[in-house]
C-alpha cells in the first residue's frame, strides 16, 4: 500500500527541532534549504552534499527543497536577473546530480508569507499565527505611511486601522513591524522600514500582467534544465492569497493555476498544493483544485485556517478550520493510487503548545504543534484508505 510520504520542514543545523526529534515524529523525509546561501547565488554540489549527508546520517532522506529562492531581480526582471537565472539553472543541475528531484519556489514579490500576529492566544492556552487586516492596514497607513496607500482601503477598513493604531502601544507597534518585515522563517529577505519602502517602490511599474510575464520568463528559462535534471519545480501559492501593500499577487486561485500551466507546458511545471494558503479564500474550492491539478501536484502542505467575514484568519487545528481536509486528503489519495511513487506531504505549521510554549521556536514550526498535526493527518489518511469511503474499493499499489 502506498501512502503519502510523510515529510517535515527542517531549517538546518540551527533549527531548534533536531533531526532526531523528527524521526520520533514519524516523518521519513526532510524538506530543507541552504538558507545560508544568499538569494541568486549558486548552490554548489559540495554544499548540497554536505547537507544531504547530515540528513542521511540521521536516518532520514532529503526529499524536497523548500525553497530554492527566486531573487527579487528575477521577479522584477531587472538588475542581475540574467546572472541569477544562470545561477538558478546551475543550482538545479547540481541538485539533480545529488538526487534531489522536487524543488519548491514562490513568486511573491518583496515578502514571502505574511502574518501580523505570531502569538495569537487560543482558548485552550496554545498560540497560533494570525493575519488581521486592520493590523496590516495600520502598519501600511500609520507606520510605513506608504504613499497613496489610502486608496487601497475602504472607509470601514481605514476606520478599523485607525482604531487599531490608537489602541496599540509602542511595544505592540514594534512587534507588528518585526512580524511583517522579518519575523517569519523561510522568508529569506529582511528589511528595515526604509529599505522596505524602497523595495515596494521598485514595483511601482510592475502590475499583475508584468509579474506574470516575469514568471513566464523564469519558467521558460529554467524548465528545460529542470526537465533534463529530472526535477519537478513546484510553485507555492501566495500567502495570503490576495494583494497586500499594493503588491501584485498572481498565484491565488484555480484560474491563476490554469494560466500558468497553460502558458508553460512542461512536465516539470508543477504545484506545491498548500491547503492553508488557498483555503483562506472562500471562493477557492480546494477538493476541486486538487482534482483538476492532481497530476501537477508533487508536494503537499496540509493545514487549515479559520477566516472571519472581514478578511482576517488564524491558523486552526489541522483537521478543523475552513478546509475540508477529508475531501482534500481523499482527492490526493485517489491521485496517489495512480502514481508509481509517493507524493511528499508535510504538516504545515502548528500551534505552539505544551512544552513548545517554554521554548524558542520558529513561528509556525514548533515541534509538538506540528507533531499533533502530522498525527491527525496520518490518522485521517488511514481512515480514508480503510473505509473505502468514496464508494470504490482501494486498489493498493503494493
Ligand atoms: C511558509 C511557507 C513559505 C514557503 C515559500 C515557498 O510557511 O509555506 O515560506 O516555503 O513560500 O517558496
Amino acid at each position: 500500500m502506498k501512502k503519502l510520504a510523510q515529510t517535515w520542514r527542517w531549517f538546518g543545523p540551527k533549527d531548534p527541532v533536531s533531526l532526531a526529534d523528527i524521526r520520533q515524529a514519524g516523518a521519513t523525509g526532510i524538506v530543507t534549504a541552504l538558507h545560508h546561501i544568499p538569494n541568486g547565488e549558486i548552490w554548489t554540489v559540495e554544499e548540497i552534499l554536505k547537507r544531504k549527508i547530515i540528513i542521511e546520517k540521521a536516518g532520514l532522506q532529503w526529499s524536497v527543497v523548500e525553497s530554492l529562492p527566486v531573487s527579487e531581480d528575477i521577479k522584477k526582471w531587472n538588475g542581475s536577473h540574467k546572472r541569477h537565472l544562470e545561477n538558478y539553472q546551475l543550482s538545479l543541475q547540481n541538485l539533480g546530480q545529488c538526487g534531489i528531484k522536487t524543488v519548491t519556489y514562490n513568486f511573491m514579490p518583496v515578502l514571502d508569507w505574511t502574518r501580523t500576529d505570531l502569538e495569537y492566544k487560543l482558548s485552550d492556552g496554545s498560540t497560533a499565527l494570525r493575519f488581521e487586516k486592520a493590523a496590516l492596514a495600520a502598519f501600511d497607513l500609520y507606520i510605513l505611511k506608504r504613499p497613496n496607500a489610502v486608496k487601497d482601503y475602504s472607509d470601514a477598513e481605514q476606520e478599523a486601522a485607525e482604531y487599531f493604531i490608537k489602541n496599540a502601544n509602542e511595544t505592540a507597534k514594534e512587534q507588528l513591524v518585526k512580524n511583517i518585515l522579518s519575523g517569519l522563517p523561510g522568508a529569506e529577505e529582511g528589511y528595515t522600514l526604509q529599505q522596505f519602502q524602497m523595495a515596494l517602490d521598485e514595483y511601482a511599474a510592475i502590475g499583475k500582467e508584468e509579474l506574470f510575464d516575469h514568471l513566464m520568463g523564469f519558467l521558460k528559462t529554467i524548465l528545460p534544465v529542470a526537465e533534463a535534471a529530472n526535477i519537478k519545480m513546484v510553485i507555492h501559492p501566495d500567502d495570503p492569497p490576495f494583494s497586500i501593500l499594493g503588491l501584485p499577487r498572481i498565484i491565488k486561485t484555480l484560474a491563476d493555476l490554469e494560466s500558468i500551466f497553460k502558458a508553460a507546458e512542461s512536465p516539470s511545471n508543477g504545484l506545491c498544493f498548500c491547503s492553508g494558503s488557498f483555503g483562506v479564500r472562500a471562493d477557492n474550492d480546494l477538493p476541486k483544485m486538487v482534482k483538476q491539478f492532481a497530476d501537477r501536484i508533487h508536494f503537499i502542505h496540509l493545514r487549515s485556517t479559520k477566516r472571519d467575514g472581514s478578511g482576517n484568519f488564524y491558523e486552526a487545528d489541522h483537521l478543523d478550520g475552513d478546509v475540508d481536509m477529508f475531501a482534500v486528503m481523499e482527492a490526493m489519495l485517489i491521485e496517489q493510487q495512480n502514481r508509481e511513487k509517493s507524493i511528499p506531504m508535510r504538516p504545515d505549521h502548528g500551534h505552539k503548545m505544551l512544552d513548545d510554549l517554554n521554548k524558542k521556536t520558529n513561528p509556525g514550526y514548533s515541534a509538538i504543534g506540528r507533531l499533533r498535526g502530522l498525527a491527525e493527518l496520518r490518522g485521517l489518511e488511514l481512515g480514508i484508505i480503510k473505509s473505502n469511503s468514496f464508494g470504490k474499493p482501494w486498489q493498493f499499489i503494493k
